[in-house]
Formats: structure tokens, C-alpha cells, sequence
């Protein structure tokens, strides 16, 4: 047996006893080919998942590994593809049986299970249907109307999972037409990421690669649910335990995933139920107490220190950090008190695991929604770059800071340039290559578009994919909105609820899927995406698309920009959708650095890497260095829960990808049945005088003069910290203020909205 393999799970949770992986998610995937209708052929698809030559996965971002397993995807990887590849479709001749209004009541999950799109309709509000139209009346509607539009009034939103060139051309759509409102959904996610990286270690995105992995002997988990939201991940974390490296876990709630793993790819452990026991240790931290946890550590690495351990790395902090000294006096006066009420844990705890981190030569700092999703979010980031620094920890092999990003290819659109942000776009070299001025406003971020929904600054909409008003915090308050658009422009895939909210301009367009043959005149066409860890992969879909009227993404935006913009003989999209490998070749012209040779190389196995020069310690920050920050709260909520208040973390489950609700099961935590629970500890249940199973109303307590209240929630005992609760994402977002989000990143805080009960 490996190090760290043990025959039995030896940390039982009263609700799932099982290790991630191993035959439950085999079984997990039989059970889908037959719930999901997958058309015939769909196991050859899953075959060439995310390998060369195939489709990269629409589930997560996680890296695609040059040494593919025979099968190099996972549970929510299948349950993915067979979703996309279902049999059912969404025809003109469902639209015309139901009207918007009757769908209006329809679940996430039913509305989404009605099927693939077929036919580009558009809303008629006479008759209270979607009538199909065909492409070209519906590019010369939508051009029509955003020419009268003021560019200013209209937003262009991404969910992330739209290939590199469609991105790219999304991007210079929106400028060429005149605005910069280009959110997507990083925008909820990790815009955390992107600004406490950019202004400490001068890179928007992580700096691990998969071999820092095999040469790690530490790695530092906060927030991030890997069994459930990248699955593959548990493979590179298995070999690191086996290897004898420790993990070290921050979370709420004790998630399987990160607790132990069969690996549906070994028959030995498969057969004699082997796992992997994944956390070396698993420390319960109070939502948003992240801060006042890496506090501790840090604190206890200058006590270290200072008795002759000889644990700070003080030449590179010397050479290559600004902001040491205020940081150190923050951390040498900040008293244990303080610091075990805010993270909830225990000195001793903290004291142990930085003493692993002290003895470790090599560590890595990994997180997700846990430490981005919170008032303070970017303080949660940016205090674990001081951990990390302290031991310069990053910018060497083995070691670095990897946020674990949600969409395919959320980051690979940042890097062509969907962002708000205008100067983090390449805007001069736009002008010299198309001859028109780029707008250079900061544009509109997602809680900004909300924003301008509500106060009607907003005019028109396009959504390439994603689920926005669903999505969104404070869910439900800007419904009323969407009817008053003088244009609504919604590019999916399959019907959801962002679809039925509708106006007078309203169009449904349906495009191809990931998997299915993408062919234009030049024959079939590659698409593109970047993972977690900054790889850029070639992806090429080879099914029959689900219907004849569809179009792939990049030819409906260069469509409707064609429709819109005035003639350009500088921005050829005809040709561009002609052959996609004109697309690659702008964006290497305005990114040359990191997309050099793109076209020859976009088939490099594992990727191609598009650098970051954090990596190399080139810290592109306004000083030159990577930046200590000191910390101005300890704990990442935005105020200290008063009494019978409780924060709220909403969650997915296992059987979810965003507001795409597969089904009811949430394997890996014991649930199943419904998604109107609030978890909370059987402790505080008894305090509260709530019993299991008890209906009960969530009321935000977040004063600003409106009220939020989510009725019809069951009690449901779970293992949680005190003075927290949990329910799902989306069906808990009317709990969210829109102005509860990051300070800094506008990120809403989806995992620190304090709520009270009523019984
Ligand atoms: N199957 C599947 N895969 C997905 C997705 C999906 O919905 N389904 N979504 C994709 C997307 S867009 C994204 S962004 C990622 C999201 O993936 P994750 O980053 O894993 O996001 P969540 O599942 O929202 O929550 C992460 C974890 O944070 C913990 N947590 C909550 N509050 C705190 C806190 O204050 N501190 C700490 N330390 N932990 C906390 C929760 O218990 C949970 O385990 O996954 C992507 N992959
Ligand atoms: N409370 C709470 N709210 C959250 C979060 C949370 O943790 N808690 N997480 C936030 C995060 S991290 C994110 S990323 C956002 C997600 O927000 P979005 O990205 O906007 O939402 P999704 O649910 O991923 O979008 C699903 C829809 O995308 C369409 N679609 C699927 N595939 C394709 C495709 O290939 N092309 C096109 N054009 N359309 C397609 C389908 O119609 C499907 O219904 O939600 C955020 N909201
Ligand atoms: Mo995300």
C-alpha cells in the first residue's frame, strides 16, 4: 500500500462515508447515460474528452494533463457532455404549445431538461410566445436596435466557457460598437483573483503549473470544493500525498473530496476498496474567518523565528517584497484572542500547521469560492500571498499560489480581453490594427449591470450563454426589468431562466456545443481554451450538431456585429468565421508574447503555457516588487453576526454546474431529495428551538431598507461551525445584497450574507 492509502474511510461523517471517486461515481455515470437521454455515441465522445484531438470539457477548468488517463474526465465531466448531447430538443413546436408566462413557473431543472435549442426565435409579445425567425432577420432586428441604442446603455455579458476566438471577437464587438461593459461571469467568481494577484504579485492569474504539484511538501487548501467542482484535481493531489506531501485543509464544511479519494482509474484500490486519505488535516474555519486562521500561522512563524528557526526567508523578502515591516508589526500585535474568535480554531491547531509549514521546503497555497466570495474577499487572497511570501513560496518550483478558476475558459477570456477593465486590455494595439478608437471608460461590471438594470441606465443586453438573472445577487429584484428592454439578446444553448424574462426585443439564439463539428468554409474549425494553469488547449468537436439551424458562437457574434457596425474593411468577419485560424493569428498579433506561434502550437499535449512572469519573480506591480499586505479586519465578513444572526454560505452540490440543476442528489453529502434545506449544526438548531425537517423562513439581515426573505426552507442538521448556515446557490441568491460584495473586486459575497430564521 502507498503512503497515505489506507483499505477503510477512517473519517466517517454521519452523512457520507463513502471516499470521492470509486465506484459511486461510476455508478453516478451509468445512472446518467440513462437519466441524461444521451444520443447514441456518446461514451466515443467522453473517450476523447479533454485528450488531444478531441473537445475540451465544459465543466471545469482544471488542467488537461499531457499524459491524458484512459479516460480523462469525471463524473461532472460525463454528466456535462451527456447534458450537452442530449437527445431532447427545444423546438419551435414546444415555444408555440407553451407561453412565456406558463414558463415563467417552470423549475431551473425543468426548463433546462426540455432540451437543446434548435431554431433562433424571437419573443412576440402579442401573443406571449417565441416564434422562430430565421439568422438573417434576426441580425438585421438586433443591428437595427443597438445602432439606436447609446452604446453606454448596453451590456455584452459572458459566462465563461465561450472559446478564445469567440471571445475575442465579443471583445472587439463591443469596443468597435463603442463600450467597455463587458462582465462576465468572473465578475462573481474570481474578480477577487484578479485584483489582490494583480496588485501584489503583478499577475491577474495563478502561478502553479501541474509539475509544481509532483514537487510540493505542503499544500494550503482554503474554500474550494475539488470532488464536486474539479474532480480531476484529486488525481495530482492523490500522487502528492502518496509522494508523502501534507495537505492542509480550511473549510466549513467537511468535504468529502478533500477527505479521501478512490480513483476510479486504479482497478487494485477500486476492488479492495483502497482510498486515499487526501487532508494530512482538516480545520473547520468560521465562514470568512480565513483571514484571522493565516493570521495565526503567520504569527507563529515569527515566534519560530525569532527562537532561531530560521523559518522566514528574509533575502527574498529583501530582494523581492515591499511592505514587510507594517505587516510584521500588524501580525506581532494581533493577540491570540482576536484570532481564535474569528477564525473559529483553536491556537494549538494553528500553532501545528505552521509547523508543517516551517519544516516544508516547497509549498503551494490553493483556493477557491471559499476565500473570493466575501466582503473582505480580497484581504482573504491577499493574506494568503503574505503566507506564501514569508517563505518565498512562490516564483520557485513546487511552489506558488493557484486559484482554481469555475468555467472552462472564465480565464481565457480575461486574457483576450472580455473585461470591464480597460486598462487591462491592449487598447492602443486594437487601434493600430482595426483603425478605430477603443472607448477607454471603465465599463460595467456584473454588480454595476444589475445596477443599471434597476435604475434603468441600462438599455439593452447580450448574453453569450450563462444564466444572468438567475446567477445574480439579490435574485428576483431586477425580474421586472428585463420587460422594459429596448433589446435582449440571449446566445445559450439550452432554455433557462434569464430566457423567459422578456420584452418587445427579445431573441433567443441557439449555438453549437463544445463537442459538436464546427464546420465553416474552410472546413472544420478548432476552437481554443485556457485552464486554471494557464495552458491554452485545441479543441475540436466531432458530433453532429443537435439541430441543422444551429451556428457556433463565433459565427452568431460575428453576425451580429456585421448587422451593426458600419463597414470596416478592417474587421473582416466573414473571413474570420470563414476560418478560425485568422482569429488566432489577431489575437497573437495583440498578444504576442503570449500566444506566439498559436496556431502551430495550440495542439501541444498538456497545453501550451502563456507564461506568467510572477513565476519567474518579475513582479509587474506598480513598485516592481510583490506586495505584503496589511491587513485592515480579521475577519473577511462585513460585520461581526449580531445576535440569532447566522451567515449564510451558499453551496453547490454535486449534482449542479452553476444554475444548470442536473438533479437532486448531492452524493458526496448525503442529500438528496430537495434543495430547499438549510444546513445548520444540530447544536445551534437546539439553541434556535428548531427541530430536523421544520419549514422556516431565511430572512437577510443586511438593513438597507428592502427586505429579503426565502420561505419554505427544511432544517436540516449537518456538520457546520457555529453561527453559520448553508442552503444552495441559486435557489438562496434572493439572500444577497447586491451591495454585499468584495470592497475592492465587486465580488458578491455568496458565502458571508447574515440572515436570520423565522420560525
Ligand atoms: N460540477 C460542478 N463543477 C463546477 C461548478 C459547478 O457548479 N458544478 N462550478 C464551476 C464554477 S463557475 C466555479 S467558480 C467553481 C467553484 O468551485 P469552488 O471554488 O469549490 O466553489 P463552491 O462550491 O461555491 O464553494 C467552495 C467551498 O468553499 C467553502 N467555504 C464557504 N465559505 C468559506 C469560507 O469562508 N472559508 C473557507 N475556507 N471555505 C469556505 C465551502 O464549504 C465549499 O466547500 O467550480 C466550477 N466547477
Ligand atoms: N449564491 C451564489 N451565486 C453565485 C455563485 C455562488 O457560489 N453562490 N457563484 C457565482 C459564479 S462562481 C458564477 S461563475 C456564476 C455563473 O453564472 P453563469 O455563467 O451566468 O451561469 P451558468 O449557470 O453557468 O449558465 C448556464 C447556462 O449557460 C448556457 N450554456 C451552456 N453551455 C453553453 C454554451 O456552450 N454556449 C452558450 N452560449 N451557452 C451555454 C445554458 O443555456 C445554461 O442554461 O454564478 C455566480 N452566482
Ligand atoms: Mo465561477
Amino acid at each position: 500500500m502507498k503512503d497515505g492509502d489506507e483499505t477503510r474511510q477512517r473519517e466517517d461523517t454521519p452523512f457520507y462515508d463513502h471516499p470521492t471517486g470509486g465506484w459511486g461515481s461510476l455508478k453516478s455515470v451509468a445512472r446518467w447515460m440513462v437519466k441524461g437521454r444521451p444520443s447514441p455515441g456518446v461514451l466515443d465522445t467522453l473517450r476523447i474528452q479533454n485528450k488531444p484531438g478531441g473537445h475540451m470539457c465544459t465543466s471545469c477548468a482544471w488542467a488537461k494533463p499531457p499524459n491524458p488517463h484512459l479516460a480523462e474526465f469525471c463524473e461532472n465531466g460525463a454528466k456535462a457532455t451527456i447534458w450537452d448531447l442530449t437527445r431532447d430538443r427545444c423546438t419551435p413546436d414546444f415555444f408555440a404549445r407553451h407561453s412565456v408566462t406558463e414558463l415563467q413557473g417552470w423549475s431551473d431543472h425543468d426548463l433546462e431538461r426540455v432540451g437543446r435549442l434548435t431554431h433562433p426565435m424571437r419573443y412576440d409579445a402579442a401573443s406571449d410566445h417565441y416564434l422562430p425567425c430565421n439568422w438573417d432577420e434576426a441580425f438585421a432586428g438586433i443591428g437595427a436596435r443597438l445602432r439606436q441604442l447609446d452604446p453606454r446603455s448596453v451590456v455584452f455579458y459572458a459566462s465563461g466557457r465561450a472559446s478564445l476566438e469567440t471571445s475575442y471577437l465579443y471583445q472587439l464587438f463591443a469596443r468597435a460598437l463603442g463600450h467597455n461593459n463587458l462582465p462576465d461571469s468572473s465578475n462573481m467568481c474570481h474578480e477577487t483573483t484578479s485584483v489582490a494577484l494583480k496588485s501584489t504579485i503583478g499577475s491577474p492569474v495563478g502561478t502553479c503549473v501541474l509539475s509544481d504539484f509532483e514537487h510540493c511538501e505542503m499544500i494550503l487548501f482554503f474554500g474550494q470544493n475539488t470532488g464536486s467542482n474539479s474532480p480531476r484535481f484529486l488525481h495530482p493531489l492523490q500522487q502528492a500525498v502518496r509522494r508523502g506531501c501534507k495537505i492542509v485543509t480550511f473549510n466549513p464544511v467537511r468535504e468529502r473530496g478533500l477527505i479521501e479519494f478512490t480513483s476510479p482509474q486504479e482497478p487494485g484500490p477500486m476492488l479492495t476498496g483502497g482510498s486515499t486519505r487526501i487532508s494530512d488535516t482538516y480545520l473547520q474555519v468560521r465562514p470568512g474567518g480565513d483571514i484571522a486562521a493565516i493570521a495565526g500561522l503567520c504569527k507563529h512563524l515569527f515566534a519560530l523565528d525569532d527562537a532561531g528557526g530560521g523559518v522566514i526567508d528574509r533575502d527574498f523578502i529583501a530582494e523581492h517584497t515591499d511592505g514587510f515591516a507594517s505587516f510584521e508589526a500588524n501580525i506581532r500585535e494581533t493577540g491570540w484572542d482576536g484570532i481564535e474568535a474569528a477564525s473559529g480554531l483553536i491556537r494549538a491547531d494553528l500553532e501545528a500547521v505552521a509547523e508543517i509549514y516551517a519544516r516544508s521546503p516547497r509549498s503551494i497555497g490553493i483556493y477557491g469560492m471559499g476565500l473570493t466570495q466575501h466582503v473582505h474577499g480580497s484581504q482573504s487572497v491577499q493574506m494568503l500571498v503574505n503566507l506564501l511570501l514569508m517563505r518565498g513560496n512562490i516564483g520557485r518550483p513546487g511552489t506558488g499560489i493557484s486559484p482554481v478558476r469555475g468555467h472552462s475558459n472564465v480565464q481565457g477570456q480575461r486574457t483576450v480581453g472580455i473585461s470591464e477593465k480597460p486598462e487591462l486590455v491592449p487598447l492602443d494595439r486594437l487601434a493600430e490594427l482595426f483603425g478605430f478608437e477603443p472607448p477607454r471608460d471603465e465599463g460595467r461590471t456584473t454588480v454595476d449591470a444589475v445596477q443599471g438594470l434597476l435604475d434603468g441606465s441600462v438599455r439593452g443586453f447580450v448574453s453569450l450563454g450563462g444564466n444572468f438573472a438567475r446567477a445574480i445577487p439579490d435574485q428576483g429584484r431586477s425580474d421586472g426589468a428585463w420587460a422594459g428592454l429596448a433589446l435582449n439578446v440571449q446566445i445559450a444553448t439550452k432554455l433557462n431562466r434569464s430566457h423567459v424574462l422578456v420584452g418587445d426585443g427579445t431573441w433567443l439564439l441557439p449555438c453549437l456545443v463544445r463537442a459538436e463539428e464546427d464546420r465553416q468554409a474552410s472546413g472544420s474549425q478548432t476552437v481554443t481554451m485556457e485552464d486554471s494553469l494557464s495552458h491554452i488547449h485545441g479543441s475540436v468537436g466531432r458530433r453532429a450538431p443537435a439541430s441543422g439551424h444551429l451556428l457556433s458562437e463565433t459565427a452568431i457574434v460575428a453576425g451580429l456585429a456585421k448587422a451593426t457596425l458600419a463597414p470596416n474593411p478592417r474587421l473582416a468577419w466573414d473571413d474570420w468565421v470563414g476560418d478560425y485560424a485568422l482569429i488566432r493569428d489577431l489575437i497573437e498579433a495583440t498578444y504576442p508574447e503570449e500566444f506566439k506561434d498559436f496556431n502551430a502550437r495550440m495542439f501541444t499535449p498538456g497545453g501550451f503555457y502563456r507564461g506568467n512572469p510572477a513565476r519567474e519573480r518579475q513582479w509587474k506591480t506598480t513598485s516592481g516588487k510583490a506586495g505584503f499586505t496589511t491587513p485592515t479586519v480579521l475577519s473577511a465578513l462585513g460585520a461581526e453576526p449580531g445576535d440569532a444572526v447566522f451567515t449564510l454560505m451558499t453551496l453547490r452540490s454535486n449534482d449542479q454546474f452553476n444554475t444548470t440543476i442536473y438533479g437532486f442528489r448531492d452524493r458526496l453529502r448525503g442529500l438528496e431529495g430537495d434543495r430547499m434545506v438549510v444546513l445548520m449544526n444540530p447544536g445551534e438548531m437546539a439553541r434556535a428551538g428548531l427541530h430536523e425537517g421544520q419549514r422556516v423562513t431565511l430572512v437577510s439581515a443586511v438593513e438597507d431598507g428592502k427586505t429579503r426573505a426565502l420561505p419554505g426552507m427544511r432544517v436540516t442538521g449537518y456538520d457546520l461551525p457555529d453561527g453559520c448556515v448553508a442552503a444552495y446557490y441559486p435557489e438562496a441568491n434572493p439572500l444577497v445584497p447586491l451591495g454585499w460584495h468584495d470592497v475592492e473586486s465587486k465580488t458578491p459575497a455568496y458565502k458571508g450574507a447574515p440572515v436570520r430564521i423565522v420560525a
